[in-house]
C-alpha cells in the first residue's frame, strides 16, 4: 500500500493528442479527469510530489506514421497536441518530465532516457502511485520499469483508459502478476 510519505503521484502523458478532439485520442481518456484531479489534490495534502510526464517528440519523430512508424503524429514538441490537458488540475510545482525527445529513437516509459529514477531517489521516494494514458502503452511501460527498479507501485484503473479498450484487463492483469497494486 502507499501510505509512507518516501511516496509520489506520477501522471503519465496526460495531453491533447492522447484526449479527445487529439490525433491519438485514447477512448474514454475524459472520465479519468475527476480521478486525476482527486489525486492530485490528495498527493497535495499529503505534500507528495507530483510528477508529470509528456511525450516530447521533435517534428519528423521516427514514431510517425510517415517515417515509418506505428502512429500518426502526435505530441510534437510546443504544439497544442503536446500541451497537458486542460482540465488537468496540474500545480505549477509538479515536475514536468519529457520523454521520446530523441529523433531515431521512441520513449514509452517515463524512466527511458530521462533520469527519473536519480531524481526519485535522490528524493528517497520508494512508492508511487500511477495513472494516465495510455494504459496499454506509455502506463504500461512505465509501470514495468518502476517494478524492475524496485519501487512500489500503485496503479488507479479509474485513472487510466487503454488505446485498445479491449486489452485493458490483460494489461492490468498482467501488471499485478508482476507485482503492481491494482485498484479496481
Ligand atoms: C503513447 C503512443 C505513442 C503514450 C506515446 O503516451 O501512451 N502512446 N506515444
Ligand atoms: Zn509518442
Amino acid at each position: 500500500m502507499v501510505t509512507s510519505n518516501n511516496s509520489a503521484l506520477l501522471l503519465v502523458d496526460i495531453q491533447n493528442d492522447f484526449c479527445t478532439g487529439g490525433s491519438l485520442a485514447v477512448p474514454g481518456s475524459g472520465e479519468i479527469m475527476p480521478v486525476v484531479n482527486a489525486a492530485i489534490t490528495d498527493a497535495q495534502d499529503k505534500r507528495w510530489p507530483i510528477i508529470a510526464s509528456r511525450d516530447w517528440h521533435p517534428v519528423d519523430h521516427c514514431s510517425f506514421n510517415h517515417r515509418g512508424g506505428p502512429w500518426p503524429v502526435h505530441c510534437v514538441q510546443d504544439t497544442h497536441g503536446a500541451a497537458f490537458h486542460p482540465e488537468m488540475d496540474l500545480p505549477a510545482t509538479a515536475i514536468r518530465v519529457s520523454k521520446g525527445t530523441a529523433f531515431e529513437t521512441d520513449a514509452y516509459s517515463a524512466f527511458d532516457g530521462t533520469q527519473l529514477e536519480q531524481f526519485l531517489s535522490r528524493r528517497g521516494i520508494k512508492h508511487l502511485q500511477v495513472m494516465g494514458l495510455a494504459l496499454d502503452v506509455c502506463v504500461r511501460a512505465t509501470v514495468q520499469d518502476a517494478l524492475k527498479l524496485g519501487f512500489d507501485v500503485e496503479l488507479l484503473a479509474a485513472g487510466t483508459r487503454a488505446v485498445d479498450a479491449d486489452q485493458a484487463d490483460d494489461v492490468l492483469n498482467q501488471l499485478e502478476e508482476a507485482g503492481a497494486t491494482v485498484l479496481r
